[in-house]
């Protein structure tokens, strides 16, 4: 069992976030990295652009992180037992690519009210300052929902380039994660990622996000699938978990789900970015 420490209650309290979290082994991150890397080789573009949501309804390695107990202990203790998942993302950043992600509040964009929900990043590969793991301004969910800036800037990976100003970068906490590791975050906290200055690439698989059962997507359209408890508000349509990999009913699943995804992400905006 995984259930959060009272320290570690405290820091997520306090912080906005809590880090490090010991889940998988090394050796099982590497065998989720090489299926991952089957997939981007299979298929070419599967897992690009906005074909990096959801990879978890088509590759069982991924819906088995999605789904493991000790992940679900943690965020029981944050969001209590009755728990869907309404999302996965990959953050991949490559060598040599300008990929980062401007600060941001995933609250202000994602339309899942009220915020008893929280954000699992998975460390498939080590990530740390050197290769660009994620920055936390600690504190930051304490405040209102802030101003974002839509830049729709070259290599940003967020889909409309959401920038909050004034972030006191050297200030913002590094949270370094061995493969296996995970961090759990707000979904206020102010965060965001620098480029990858390494020779290998930097993997992050994010739930995002595990959310209550009593959440509304206030936006547009989220299905889900129930991770722990019982589903008495019905507010979303349930997708069943995949059985193998690259199944082609599931590709067109994730395809259907990730087009609700960029309704969302876009909405409110004239413009669509590059994702
Ligand atoms: O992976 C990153 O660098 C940023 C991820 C992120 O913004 C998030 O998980 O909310």
């Amino acid at each position: 069992m995984t259930y959060l420490s009272s320290n570690q209650l405290k820091q997520y309290k306090d912080k906005g976030f809590v880090s490090p979290i010991n889940i998988f082994s090394k050796d099982k991150m590497k065998e989720i990295r090489n299926e991952i890397e089957l997939i981007e080789n299979t298929i070419p573009g599967e897992l690009e652009k906005s074909g990096r949501y959801n990879a978890h309804l088509i590759s069982p390695l991924l819906d088995e992180v999605t789904h493991n107990s000790k992940i679900l202990d943690a965020v029981q203790s944050l969001i209590g037992e009755n728990i869907l998942v309404c999302g996965t993302t990959l953050f991949i950043k490559n060598p040599n690519e300008q990929g980062f992600v401007s600060y941001h509040q995933d609250a202000k964009y994602i339309g899942l009210e009220p915020h008893n929900w929280v954000t699992a990043w998975v460390a498939i590969t080590d990530s740390n300052e050197h290769n660009g793991c994620m920055r936390m301004w600690s504190g930051s969910h304490q405040d209102i929902l802030k101003q974002h800036d839509q830049k729709f800037n070259e290599g940003n990976l967020l889909t409309r380039g959401q920038t909050v100003s004034n972030v006191p970068k050297n200030e913002t906490e590094p949270l370094i994660l061995k493969a296996g590791q995970m961090s759990l975050h707000h979904p206020k906290v102010v965060h965001g990622s620098d480029l990858n200055h390494s020779n290998d690439r930097r993997i992050g698989f994010v739930i995002q996000s595990y959310i209550g059962t009593n959440v509304k997507q206030v936006l547009g359209k989220n299905s889900v699938q129930l991770a722990r408890g019982i589903d008495k508000f019905n507010f979303h349509e349930k997708i069943e978990r995949t059985k193998s990999l690259m199944e082609k009913n599931d590709l067109k699943i994730k395809k259907q789900e990730n087009s609700y995804l960029q309704e969302i992400f876009y909405s409110g905006s004239e413009k669509k970015g590059n994702y």
